[in-house]
């Protein structure tokens, strides 16, 4: 089919303000918020409901043409940009942003694939529940792009991540069929769990545009402290010892090192270290519960504990919501702090908690002992075992350097992470950016069963080519 009556029929379905042609509205389409992923497409098509949605994808499916789903445009994986062919067209779910149903008695709500995840946490506060999903993109990212990444962010050590608060989908397969699978049920064993498939698929399976999600009770407040430490170690032991103490209460722990705190302070404006001394290593500690009272006693009394064994130097605790909010920035600023400081090699590895400590310390060596003098920005989900391990390159750093210390380091970091038995990504995803080293990490079997799924699904292989598989 032509270009132009491809176009033209786009148009037909979703109307003609639906679909962006023009390569200047497409920008933000088609480059990637870290300015690292760069394509050209076809057309924008910003379908508005999950009928438009069949309609297009039946449409792509008839004439051949690959498909990139995209959402808020946040990933970091590349998963979300189109290639440089100009053949593929970028659908879109921004147009599709209603929230269908809220149910305070069932804990659930059910929403459209393109509602921007802050929308969905405020959604739920209406009605005095909590969605727990959190992450530094949520003002920008999409309820489908969180699914399609089963992303993690800063609520996982309590809640899980964005596959443990999925009840039901609805998913418009690559030749235009509906799954409609927007169960609000805690159980249902009939058969295989086909919501899982497509949960961080990145794309590769069909297009999510619908969604049911579980609620959880509102906390009625935190408590967050700022800790700092002498090393990796004891901030894991530090980790265990409120596990132990706190139970559920204890709602996150974040690590930062002390390179990627400066990072933030250096380039960020009114981003201060709550602490005057400098110390290899911060844990962020958030404590929350449905009720306040003793709340702030209970970590005290850990925090002293564990000023007494060693495990800490110095902490503070907020003493109002603006300061825990001033903490949270700083752990939350640390990425666009690396987009303006540099390029950085990214490693977003999941490791058992009891193998963090070796692993960092053998890590820091191979670093400084191959790639000398480039400053390592790591910090993290702690709490669960993810570390972004990033290695910062200068912001002039010629393509060619750039590639080739990408692959180095690549290599470098993931072979140590297979041999701690870990994972090269906990959250991030696939994408084009760790798609040649998944192949080298995985199985031959758990390929070839990743392969079987891609080809039974999307037997054309027009869903996202190039990303994931
Ligand atoms: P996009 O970037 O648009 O897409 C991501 C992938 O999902 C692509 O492969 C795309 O093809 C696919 N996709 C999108 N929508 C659909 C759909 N409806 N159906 C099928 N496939 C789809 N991630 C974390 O996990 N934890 C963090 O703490 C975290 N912090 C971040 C902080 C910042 C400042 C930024 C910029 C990003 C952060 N991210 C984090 C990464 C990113 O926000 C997440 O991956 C998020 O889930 C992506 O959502 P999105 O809507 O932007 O998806
Ligand atoms: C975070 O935890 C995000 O802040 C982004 O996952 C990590 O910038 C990164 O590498
Ligand atoms: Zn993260």
């Amino acid at each position: 089919m032509k270009q132009k009556e491809l176009t033209s029929r786009l148009m037909h379905i979703v109307g003609e303000e639906g679909v962006i042609l023009n390569p200047a509205d497409q920008e933000t389409y088609v480059n990637d918020w870290l300015g690292k992923a760069h394509g050209r497409t076809v057309a924008v098509v910003r379908p508005r409901n999950t009928t438009e949605v069949s309609a297009v994808m039946r449409l792509c499916h008839q004439s051949h043409t690959p498909v990139v789903p995209q959402g808020g445009n946040t990933g970091m994986s590349g998963g979300a940009t189109p290639d440089l062919s100009g053949a593929q067209v970028v659908l879109s779910l921004n147009r599709m942003k209603r929230i269908h149903d809220v149910d305070p008695v069932n804990n659930t709500l059910t929403a459209d694939a393109g509602v921007i995840l802050a929308e969905i946490q405020q959604a739920a506060r209406k009605v005095g529940r909590y969605f727990p999903l959190s992450l530094g993109a949520e003002g920008s990212c999409t309820i489908g792009g969180n699914l399609a990444t089963n992303a993690g962010g800063t609520g996982v050590l309590r809640y899980g991540n964005t596959r443990d608060l999925t009840l039901g989908l609805e998913v418009v397969l690559p030749d235009g069929r509906v799954w409609n699978g927007l169960r609000a049920l805690r159980k249902d064993n009939t058969g295989y769990d086909l919501k899982d498939l497509f949960i961080g698929s990145e794309g590769s399976l069909g297009i999510i545009t619908g969604v049911v999600l579980k609620l959880f009770a509102a906390p009625a407040g935190r408590i967050t402290a700022w800790v700092g430490v002498q090393n990796l170690a004891n901030v894991v032991a530090l980790l265990n010892r409120l596990q132990a103490d706190c139970g559920p209460r204890l709602s996150a722990f974040e690590m930062m090192s002390a390179p990627s705190l400066s990072l933030v302070t250096t380039q960020l404006e009114a981003h201060v270290s709550p602490l005057k001394k400098i110390y290899p290593y911060y844990a962020l500690i958030e404590l929350a519960d449905t009720r306040l009272a003793g709340l702030q006693d209970m970590l005290q009394t850990g925090l002293s504990a564990a000023i007494e064994e060693g495990l800490i130097d110095d902490c503070v605790v907020a003493m109002s919501e603006a300061q825990s909010v001033s903490m949270w920035k700083l752990r939350e600023g640390i990425s666009l702090a690396q987009v303006k400081a540099g390029k950085a090699v990214k490693h977003d590895i999941a490791l058992p908690i009891s193998g963090l400590a070796s692993f960092v310390a053998e890590a820091d060596q191979a670093v400084l002992t191959d790639f000398p003098g480039l400053p390592i920005i790591n910090f993290g989900h702690i709490g669960d075992g993810n570390l972004h391990y990033n290695v910062l390159l200068p912001l002039d750093v010629a393509p060619e350097d750039y590639k080739e210390k990408t692959t180095g380091l690549n290599k470098r970091i993931h072979d140590l992470v297979a041999q701690f038995n870990g994972s090269i990504s906990a959250e991030h995803g696939v994408g084009t950016l760790r798609r040649d080293e998944l192949r080298r990490y995985k199985s031959t079997v758990e390929m070839d069963l990743m392969i079987a799924i891609k080809r039974a699904l999307d037997p054309n292989q027009l869903m996202n080519p190039g990303k994931l598989l």
